[in-house]
């Protein structure tokens, strides 16, 4: 068994769904054989964007929305490493969007794990790319209105060759298996675990 875990405890709020998440990530590389010294992971901002600090890869903690950048940026200059981002709904699909939509067009041979908890949650709960229509979140207190981003079938539809999945982040199981399959796909790859901020996600579901 590879170690990837810091010394450092993570922080996440006790029953975040990205507890999961980090799990996952250490049994997918841990199942591949992935040497801490052949793997990069490219963190987001945000509460997802944390585990920077919980990792002992080689590792960026990058501006928020240019995760995917930086690991475009990686592959390109080294092809050996496996390289990953991470980020939240926030990052990847709001701020970083075109960011996601050059790297799937071009089929860069990254993996992009998103955390998708449908709010801006380290800013304390704001709406995001996937809050639903009609949801009042802290800075949408008369409702939302805009429709919700569907990732796979923007991304299916901008290139049909890539591999684009969304997991219930409780799956355990289901999620492991796809960042697995994510991470030994030749091209670009995503993984979405739907999650729930246990913290801020209370006031979707008023
Ligand atoms: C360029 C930039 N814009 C805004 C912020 C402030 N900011 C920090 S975290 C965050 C929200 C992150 O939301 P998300 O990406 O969904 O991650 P989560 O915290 O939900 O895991 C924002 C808006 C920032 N740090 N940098
Ligand atoms: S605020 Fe939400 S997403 Fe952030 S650590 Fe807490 S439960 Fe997790
Ligand atoms: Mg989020």
């Amino acid at each position: 068994m590879i170690n990837y875990r810091s010394n450092i405890t993570p922080t996440f709020c006790p029953g975040c769904h990205n507890f999961l998440v980090y799990a996952a990530m250490q049994s997918a590389f841990n199942a591949l054989n992935l040497k801490t010294s052949d793997l990069v992971i490219n963190f987001d901002i945000g509460c997802v964007g944390n585990m920077a600090d919980f990792f002992k890869t080689y590792a960026v903690h990058t501006l928020h929305g240019r995760s995917i950048t930086t690991a475009m940026g990686e592959k390109l200059a080294n092809p050996n490493l496996t390289v990953c981002a991470i980020g939240g709904d926030g990052g990847i699909y709001g701020e970083g969007l075109n960011h996601l939509i050059a790297a799937a067009r071009a089929n860069i041979d990254i993996t992009v794990f998103v955390s998708n908890n449908f709010l801006y949650s380290l800013t304390t709960g704001q709406t995001s790319p996937t809050t639903p229509k009609g949801a009042r979140t802290k800075s949408t207190p008369l409702g939302n209105v805009s429709e919700p981003l569907n990732i796979v079938k923007v991304l299916k539809s901008v290139n049909s060759n890539i591999f684009v999945k969304s997991v219930d982040a409780k799956d355990i199981q289901e999620v492991t298996k796809n960042f697995k399959e994510a991470l030994e796909f030749k091209g670009f790859s995503i993984v979405e675990t739907r999650q729930e901020c246990v913290a801020f996600g209370k006031q979707l579901k008023a």
